[in-house]
């Protein structure tokens, strides 16, 4: 496949933002700013920042409760992330939500349910609603390895089957599930595109350690929903750096596996390869990565002047 330097640019721009916006968040949550627990995605931006290049104007998104730099590839601010992080005023849900709870209809981003997997038949049900209207949007629906074994799913993938429905389902297989290994919780080994199979979904896997990898994939996945096919199964393969929670020391898994993992780093990789086609250079990367930083610590110091929501406000948006 070939790429225009503008694509490749902005698909570096996006891994360099959510990688310094991942481990920023490490360092905040251990500062005991952030209510709540994080799940840290550092080390599976590429699997995120690779399907989000082939979006366009007027597609939804469902994302979970990792890597939630996501949140700003589709457009939202870090201000705006940050302040619904810290359980501030300036959140979607001026901070009641909190991390696992960002949702911004105007960008086409539908929420996610705390259960898991309860946001799935939603978003078809989403897709659904973009075939009625016509045109060619889609769903860009994000989950784990270990999410693929709940029967919600399930019931997804079939309506969506059934109904040819515009649903790109990524499968973010980062090998663990909590303290479950992929091959504990499922007999097959790729849990995502295997199982589309049995629904008649297309599928594809791709090294999501290399951004091109998952660009192809979720490109030649995307153009044939859009065409009107119905859907598709993207599962992208990498590694969970950290512990399933900050403070989870994942002494339950091989730390040489790990450390193996760590040698594909995402970002280095495609860096490199930029590097060595010419399109960037050190002074480029320094460059960029003062001007991100400048925009990540802005929404941090916004965030943190924010005031919390009143009491008065406890009951807004509540529905009974
Ligand atoms: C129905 C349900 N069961 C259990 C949980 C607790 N839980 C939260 S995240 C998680 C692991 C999910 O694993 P996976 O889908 O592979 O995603 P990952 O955390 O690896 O990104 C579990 C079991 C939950 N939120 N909902």
């Amino acid at each position: 496949m070939s790429y225009s330097k503008e694509l490749l640019l902005d698909m570096y721009q996006c891994l360099l933002s959510d990688r310094l916006m991942e481990e920023r968040l490490i360092e905040l949550y251990a500062q005991g700013w952030v209510p709540g627990h994080i799940h840290s995605g550092v080390g599976e931006e590429a699997s995120y920042t690779g399907v989000l290049a082939t979006r366009k104007e007027g597609d939804q998104f469902k994302f979970t409760h990792r890597n939630v730099s996501a949140y700003h590839d589709v457009g939202l601010t870090y201000r705006h992330i940050f302040c619904e992080i810290l359980g501030k005023m300036g959140g979607n849900s001026d901070g009641k939500g909190g991390i696992n709870h960002i949702a911004d209809k105007g960008k086409g981003i539908i929420g996610i349910s705390g259960a898991l997997a309860g946001d799935i038949p939603i978003s078809v049900g989403v897709s659904y609603a973009l075939k009625m209207q016509g045109g060619n949007n889609i769903v860009y629906c994000f989950f784990g390895d270990g999410t693929t074994s709940r029967g919600t799913v399930h019931e997804a993938m079939n309506w969506a089957s059934v109904w040819k429905l515009p649903i790109l389902f990524i499968v973010n297989n980062n090998q663990w599930s909590i303290s479950t290994s992929a091959s504990e919780g499922c007999s097959i080994e790729n849990p995502g595109a295997g199982r589309a199979a049995g629904y008649n979904i297309i599928s594809k896997v791709v090294d999501g350690t290399d951004v091109l990898s998952v660009y192809d994939g979720a490109k030649e996945l995307t153009d044939y929903i859009r065409a009107g096919n119905g859907p598709a199964v993207l599962e992208s393969k990498c590694y969970r750096w950290r512990g399933h929670f900050e403070g989870d020391m994942a002494r339950y898994r091989d730390s040489k596996v790990a450390e193996e993992w760590h040698k594909k780093d995402c970002l280095k990789k495609f860096e490199q390869y930029l590097k060595e086609n010419k399109y960037i250079t050190d002074a480029d990367v320094e460059k960029m990565k003062i001007d991100v930083e400048a925009e990540i610590q802005d929404g941090i110091e916004t965030s943190e002047k924010a005031s919390q929501p009143s009491l008065d406000t406890i009951y807004n948006n509540l529905y009974v």
